[in-house]
């Protein structure tokens, strides 16, 4: 039998197993970790990069803390997978973020070593603060830690937590892990004075050797110290950097090499023992040990599956993405119209923003992972007549609401969101689906909110955006588009009007957006079996085109509302709604994302799950009609058990 590549890997069965092991031992199994997240991501793909920047780190961690007791709070949680491995998770590594398999981030439900669930950015210092109140209320002893990149230390809610840590001087232990990249390089000017800090390495060595020599000197070395410590803030500017967060009540420590597992072993054993906040800074390269992805820090950030060997990605065929469509208009539109400014929160690629900040390098703003003030500085551009264009992922807009209600709607301010990543996106998971924004978008007044059947009818959407005067949304699918010719000069739709798609006597399809195509397919599928099913592009969730809508459904008696939103609050609810008022008496079904949050995998593995397939819908729409054919039956005629097709038509036209 072959000797295992992976021998001190194999015997890692839960983490106290990591504390066991010597310098020696810890250096192979940053090895064996490396070795085994490359192989596995290449085949599942996931965020490489930012696990393989935090192997020495976590192994580091590991062996300080007690994990039975101690916690770590990794933020955004997307460089968890060396955590996994050392967790007890080893076997399922390969299942991650997919279907059925375990999470790309931490979740509580997967594991006692999660502490806390995260996906979006910038939430460990606060959890990891609430956890160490906690500990204090309830006399506990443990220590908290948490981990924090570069680039969620330019989210707002960082600071929220570092201030309140300053205040309640807590034992709580804050890692910075410092790459210089959020997705992107970093921006702001807090990434430039970490780069200061960075480019002024030493800090630390001089901090020890100093009392490393003053306790050296017989007799008064440790006295000195002693005095030394009581006149501690005059030290710490003598030697210590990073007074900003000294500043904020933390004793800051670094940086270090992340990389130099001895050194972190020997300086987290250090801040171990102190029992206030610490921010320990530690400089890691993302991607380390791979060579691709260190070249690529940005691409294998989250990387599809690639062939190993050459880190090239394993599916080669490209199609257009809404995304891109978005990006390439965005230009065209901005070439003619100067008051077009774009801003990301720290996505510049996954929304399709580069192309734009290539073009117009002095009208494009990241913002760093920001989403509240990317919505109040778009405010702001658009109350100086400047039209600015916030391109953010349906997730990372729930961070902003407040701001969009506040700063931009009640000001109606013409402040276009491009929200990209609407409805379930695959494999990131519940923490990353764009399941409510038709919900809390539509619950906003004097908002236009639209959704395109695809990627021309995003065009025209996005020049519709740009000639309204109020707050506008426009919210797309993440992934690839229809494949429709796209337009030269595409023009505004008129705002507010749907389109029948497809003409139907027994029931009609209300859908929006991507959805639409899935009704047209499900209505094809019903006229085979002799159900005659029209089908309405909506086009606009709001204002939303109540005289298509009713006219349809009083003709049809029936009304399947079908969205990639959750039921709750959706689409759906508003078009019930409208019945409920104005056409009682017609029956309506709400095909929508269900009132749980969905799961990971495949986008179309789980549109399956939640119904949402063509098949699935037909399946539904037919039991529905069974069953209402047979109560309509009932209530119109007396009759039992008419079924669907000609005769439901009767008996629905009956019913109204
Ligand atoms: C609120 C929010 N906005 C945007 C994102 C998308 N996002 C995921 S990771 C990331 C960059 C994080 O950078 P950093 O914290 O430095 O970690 P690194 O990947 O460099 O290790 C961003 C912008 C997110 N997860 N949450």
């Amino acid at each position: 039998m072959s000797a295992s590549a992976t021998p001190i890997l194999d015997r890692i069965r839960a983490p106290k197993d990591v504390r066991s092991l010597d310098m020696a031992q810890l250096q192979q199994l940053a090895q064996e970790l490396r070795m085994e997240t490359v192989e596995v991501i290449s085949q599942v793909g996931g965020h490489l990069a930012p696990s393989l920047g935090v192997v020495e780190l976590t192994l580091a961690l590991f062996s300080v803390l007690d994990l039975d007791r101690d916690k770590i709070v990794w933020d955004v949680g997307h460089q968890s997978y060396v955590h996994k491995l050392l967790t007890g998770r080893r076997a399922q590594f390969p299942t991650i973020r997919q279907y059925g398999g375990i999470s790309g981030f931490p979740r509580r439900d997967e594991s006692p070593y999660d502490a806390f669930g995260t996906g979006h950015a910038s939430t460990s210092i606060s959890a990891a603060l609430g956890m160490a109140v906690a500990r204090d209320l309830q006399g506990q002893h443990y220590k908290v830690v948490a981990v924090i990149g570069d680039g969620a230390l330019t989210g707002g809610m960082a600071y929220e937590g570092l201030n309140n840590c300053g205040q309640l001087q807590k034992d709580l232990l804050v890692v910075l892990n410092d790459n210089a990249m959020s997705i992107a390089p970093n921006v702001g000017a807090v990434s430039r004075y970490l780069t200061r800090l960075r480019l002024a390495p030493g800090a630390l060595r001089a901090k020890r050797d100093v009392k490393q020599a003053l306790r050296r000197i017989p007799g008064m070395g440790n006295s000195v110290l002693r005095a030394i410590e009581r006149v501690k803030d005059s030290v710490k500017y003598l030697l210590v950097p990073g007074m900003l967060f000294e500043e904020l009540g933390f004793t800051y420590y670094g940086p270090i090499d992340g990389h130099d597992l001895p050194l972190l072993v020997e300086t987290l054993k250090e801040v171990y023992t102190l029992h206030q906040p610490v921010l320990l800074h530690v400089v890691t390269k993302k991607g380390r040990g791979y060579p691709p992805a260190e070249r690529n820090p940005e691409y294998f950030h989250g990387t599809s599956p690639f062939v190993l060997a050459t880190g090239e990605p394993k599916e080669n065929g490209h199609t257009v993405t809404y995304t891109e469509v978005f990006g390439k208009t965005l230009v065209q539109l901005a070439e003619k119209d100067p008051r077009i400014v774009a801003i990301t929160a720290a996505m510049p690629d996954g929304t399709g923003l580069a192309p734009f900040a290539r073009q117009f390098p002095e009208r494009f703003f990241d913002v760093g992972i920001a989403e509240q003030h990317a919505l109040t500085f778009a405010a702001g551009l658009a109350t100086q007549g400047m039209r600015p264009v916030v391109a953010i992922y349906s997730t990372f807009l729930q961070r902003a609401y407040d701001q969009l209600i506040h700063d931009i709607c009640l000001q109606k301010l013409p402040v276009v969101l491009a929200v990209d990543r609407a409805g379930l996106v695959g494999h990131d998971g519940p923490t990353h689906h764009g399941a409510f924004d038709l919900s809390y978008l539509d619950a906003v007044p004097g908002i236009t909110v639209m959704s395109p059947r695809d990627e021309a009818q995003l065009q025209r959407m996005l020049v519709t955006a740009l000639s309204l005067e109020g707050p506008v949304a426009i919210r797309y699918p993440r992934g690839k588009a229809v494949g429709v010719p796209l337009l030269q000069d595409p023009q505004p739709l008129p705002v507010g009007q749907g389109e029948l798609l497809r003409d139907g006597e027994d029931v009609v399809f209300v859908a929006i957006g991507p959805m639409v195509q899935r009704a047209l397919a499900s209505a094809s599928e019903l006229a085979a079996s002799g159900i005659d099913a029209g089908v309405i592009d909506a086009v606009f969730a709001k204002p939303m085109d109540e005289q298509l809508i009713l006219r349809a459904a009083t003709r049809t008696g029936r009304v399947v509302t079908v969205e990639d939103n959750t039921a709750m609050g959706g689409f759906g609810a508003q078009v019930a709604a409208l019945l409920a008022q104005k056409a009682p008496g017609v029956a309506c079904l709400i095909a929508a994302l269900p009132d749980r949050f969905v799961g990971q995998g495949r986008q179309e593995e789980l549109y399956q799950e939640v119904g949402l397939t063509p098949q699935a819908l037909t399946e539904r729409v037919r039991r529905w009609l069974e069953r209402l054919g047979s109560a309509g039956c009932r209530q119109a005629s007396g009759s039992e058990g008419k079924s669907v097709g000609k005769e439901t038509r009767r008996v629905g036209a009956h019913s109204l």
